[in-house]
C-alpha cells in the first residue's frame, strides 16, 4: 500500500525521513475530484539547454527526496531520458546528458531512444520501464536501479509494436504484472489495455484483455497511466482516453478499479473523465490538447496523491486529488 517510502534495510538505517509529497487543497469552489497546481507547469519546455521539450515525465520518492525519469526531447526531435533530482517535487535538477544504461550481455541491442518512462518500487530496486525505440519500432523496455545513477538495461518486454508498458508494485500471487497498449509504428489509431505476467520480468505470458475504449472521451485508444495504487477496493489505474476530434486527437485521462488478485479484471470504470485539456499549456503546444498522466505520489497517512501529467508534448504539470476520494467517485460514476 505505501508507495512513497520503500522500507529498504539501508533506509532504515540511515533513518531517511520520507518527504513530504507537493500539496495544495482543493481550491474553494472546486467540487471536481482533481485540482490542478495553481503555479502550472512544474518543468517548462527549455528545462535543459538542448531540450524542444519535457513532459510525459515519472517521480518517485528516493531518499529524504525525490528522483525522476523524464523525457526530453531534443533540438534534432529525437527522445531521450534523463534522470532528475529534487528536495520537494516541484523544483527539479535535471542532468543535461540522456542517461546511458548499462549491460552484462554484449548480444543485447541497446537503449538508444525512449519516451514516457514510469518508475516502479518492487520489492528491493526501483525499474524504470518506457516505450523503446528500437531498430526505429516502439517497444517496451526496461531497465532497474537502486541509485539513479546506473541504470541497468533488461531485456526489452514484448516484440513491437507496443507502448504505455506499465508495472504494479509488487508480485501478486507471486508473478509481476505489467499493463500494455499493443500498437502499430505510427500515431496509432487503436489501443486497448491489456495484463501480462512474468515470474521474473524476463519472459512475459497470460496476456488478457483489461479494457476497451467505452466512451466518447476515449473511444480512439486508451493507455495505462501511473503505477497502480492499491487501495482496499482494488487497484486504482488512472489511464489516458483520446477521442480524435475534427482538429486531431483530444488526450483526457480516466480513473477505474481493477481487482487486487486478478488485475485484468475490472471492478469499477468511470464513465467521465477525470481530466481534461482545458488550460492553455494543455491547450497550446507541440501536440496541442493533450493530458497524459505518467505517476503519482501517494501519502497514505494523509491520503493525498500528486499526480504528475504532461501537457501539450511540452511541458510537466502537477494534479492532487484524496485517494478515497477518487475511489468513491469512481464507484459512484461507474
Ligand atoms: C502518444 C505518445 C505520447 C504523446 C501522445 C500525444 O502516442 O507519443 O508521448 O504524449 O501521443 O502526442
Amino acid at each position: 500500500m505505501d508507495q512513497t517510502m520503500p522500507k529498504t534495510e539501508s533506509a532504515e538505517k540511515m533513518q531517511i525521513q520520507t518527504p513530504k509529497i507537493p500539496w495544495q487543497d482543493r481550491p474553494a469552489g472546486c467540487v471536481d475530484p482533481l485540482w490542478r497546481y495553481d503555479a502550472n507547469p512544474i518543468i517548462h519546455r527549455d528545462a535543459l539547454p538542448t531540450s524542444h521539450g519535457v513532459f510525459n515525465s515519472a517521480a518517485v520518492v528516493f531518499g529524504n527526496g525525490f528522483a525522476g525519469v523524464f523525457r526530453a526531447d531534443d533540438k534534432s526531435r529525437r527522445q531521450h531520458l534523463h534522470v532528475g533530482f529534487s528536495k520537494d517535487g516541484l523544483s527539479w535538477d535535471i542532468e543535461p546528458d540522456p542517461i546511458r544504461m548499462v549491460s552484462d550481455d554484449p548480444d543485447l541491442p541497446p537503449h538508444e531512444m525512449g519516451y514516457d518512462p514510469r518508475v516502479c518500487w518492487i520489492e528491493d530496486r526501483y525499474y524504470v520501464i518506457w516505450c523503446d525505440i528500437y531498430e526505429r519500432y516502439p517497444t517496451i523496455g526496461l531497465a532497474w536501479t537502486r541509485d539513479f545513477r546506473r541504470f541497468h538495461q533488461m531485456e526489452r518486454a514484448f516484440l513491437p509494436f507496443n507502448r504505455n508498458g506499465v508495472l504494479f508494485p509488487r508480485r501478486i500471487n507471486g508473478m509481476y504484472v505489467m499493463l500494455s497498449r499493443p500498437s502499430d509504428g505510427g500515431h496509432t489509431a487503436f489501443g486497448d489495455i491489456y495484463c501480462s505476467r512474468s515470474p521474473d520480468l524476463r519472459y512475459w505470458g497470460d496476456h488478457r484483455l483489461v479494457m476497451k475504449p467505452q466512451q466518447p472521451w476515449e473511444t480512439t485508444k486508451i493507455g495505462a497511466g501511473p503505477v497502480p495504487i492499491e487501495t482496499p477496493e482494488g487497484w486504482l489505474l488512472l489511464y489516458h482516453g483520446v477521442l480524435c476530434s475534427c482538429n486531431g486527437f483530444v488526450y483526457s485521462f480516466g480513473a477505474a478499479l481493477l481487482d487486487r488478485d486478478e488485475p485484468w479484471k475490472v471492478v469499477a470504470r468511470a464513465k467521465p473523465y477525470l481530466m481534461t485539456p482545458a488550460r492553455s499549456y494543455e491547450h497550446v503546444g507541440d501536440v496541442p490538447n493533450v493530458v497524459f498522466p505518467v505517476a503519482a505520489l501517494v501519502e497514505p497517512q494523509t491520503d493525498r496523491m500528486a499526480i504528475y501529467y504532461g501537457a501539450a508534448d511540452t511541458v510537466v504539470c502537477l494534479a492532487f486529488a484524496h485517494v478515497s476520494e477518487l475511489v468513491d467517485w469512481v464507484k459512484a460514476n461507474a
